[in-house]
């Protein structure tokens, strides 16, 4: 009205954060009271972030970079990109311009020169200069291989190497058992498993699951349970309100039976060093103690329901990464809590509630400080309360 004419639409005449927004449109919009605009929180917990994601251009420019900094083995440059990433991941608008960028954590200096850059040029240098770093190019390469970490990728580039092939053809070189299987269904493993695939190998987990525990609930976590569509691999979490000697004996069981039916193209099975009483861990990313089943499973395409597109001439089946995690049932919503992720997700709420709650939180337990008392759930939205956070869905916590 001020100026007299329609005018360019920036992020600051949209909005950014009603106090009770949620995913889907609210269609009692109209009888909510007057917005009440809620600072963005620097912790992933207090947004959500679903799948549709408005600053694409933005978060992979950061996400090459954190990818390069954890390729270096720089932890506080890789935090700094992935909370930029994630912070704009929630946002409901597009960044457009540097205006837009005000009000909002987790975007530093460093961080708002590359934005800059981007809403003027398109690009930013930097990024540009990554991806075409040999060093970038050769880890992002290695680590696309099922068992292959940084430290393998480290000893193959200084020994010079640059392709797969080449380390593959290498007489002297050695291969665990995991990255022979890697190499062996490379192009399966690095083809993203689909919806669909996901589901089909759902059926087969609970058929075996089932035939010696009937008892148990099976629940798919990771991406798929954030409403991904497509995945690197197919996770899921088991638990059952019987005898715990019974539940120890599942994994062993499906391993076996699978097995026998030629389904397994790899398997390592991971003993549980589950101590009850153990308080939870400080570290945000160290890995949980219950039994679990790391596999390559042999996914017959006639199991999928529209599985005909990708089929190879000849080849009757996909390899499959898929990961079995079996917990005690009274830590089933941690549990659950935990392999739901998005691993930033993760981050941050262990993040809230140590530094906002005095509360420790991983996999396992929820453990208050102060009261010196671990706080039990039944429910991931138990633990939210615990935490005293609004209660966040899985789809929206693809931070
Ligand atoms: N996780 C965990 N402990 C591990 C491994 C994973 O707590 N040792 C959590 C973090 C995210 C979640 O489990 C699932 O892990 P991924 O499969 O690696 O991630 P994803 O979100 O499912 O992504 P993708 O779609 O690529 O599988
Ligand atoms: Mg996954």
């Amino acid at each position: 009205m001020g100026a007299g004419k329609p005018v360019e639409i920036t992020g600051k005449h949209q909005l950014v954060v009603r106090a009770d927004y949620s995913a889907t449109p609210n269609p009692d919009f109209q009888k909510t009271p007057p917005l009440a605009v809620k600072k963005i929180s620097q912790y992933a917990c207090q947004r959500r972030t679903t799948l549709n994601n408005y600053n694409h251009i933005f978060t992979d420019a950061f996400e090459i970079l954190a990818e390069n900094s954890e390729f270096k083995e720089n932890e506080d440059s890789y935090v700094t990109f992935m909370r930029a990433a994630s912070v704009l991941k929630s946002l409901p608008f597009t960044i457009i311009s540097m205006k837009d960028t005000e009000g909002i954590p987790c975007l530093g200096n460093k961080v708002k020169c590359i934005i800059e850059e981007i809403i003027e040029d398109g690009e930013s240098s930097e990024v540009k200069a990554v991806l075409n770093d040999e060093r970038y190019q050769s880890f992002k390469l290695f680590t696309s291989v099922f068992g292959v970490g940084l430290k393998t990728s480290e000893k193959w580039f200084r020994m010079g190497f640059r392709s797969l092939s080449k380390i593959m053809s290498d007489k002297t070189l050695t291969f665990t058992k995991m990255q022979k299987a890697g190499f062996l269904y490379y192009e399966d493993l690095v083809s993203c498993v689909t919806r669909a695939e996901a589901e089909a190998v759902g059926v087969l987990v609970k058929e075996a699951v089932w035939a010696f525990l009937p008892d148990a609930f099976i629940t798919m976590t990771g991406g798929f349970r954030r409403g991904k569509k497509i995945g690197h691999d197919v996770d899921f979490l088991i638990t059952s309100p019987g005898s715990a000697e019974d539940e120890e004996q599942v994994l062993p069981k499906v391993i076996n039976l699978w097995e026998k039916k030629g389904l397994l193209l790899y398997y390592d099975l991971v003993e549980s060093t589950f101590e009850k009483f153990k308080l939870p861990s400080r570290q945000v990313d160290t890995l949980d103690h219950f039994q679990k089943c790391f596999l390559i499973f042999k996914l017959h395409h006639q199991r999928v329901d529209s599985g005909k597109s990708n089929q190879q001439e000849g080849k009757t089946w996909k390899a499959i990464r898929v990961d079995l995690v079996m917990c005690p049932y009274e830590n089933r919503a941690f549990a659950l809590l935990g392999w739901t992720g998005s691993r930033q997700f993760e981050r941050d709420i262990r993040r809230y509630a140590t530094h906002e709650r005095k509360m420790m939180l991983d996999n396992h337990a929820l453990y208050d400080k102060t009261k010196r008392i671990f706080l039990k759930a039944e429910s991931e939205e138990e633990i939210f309360a615990h935490l005293g956070l609004d209660y966040i869905e899985p789809w929206e916590r693809n931070a």
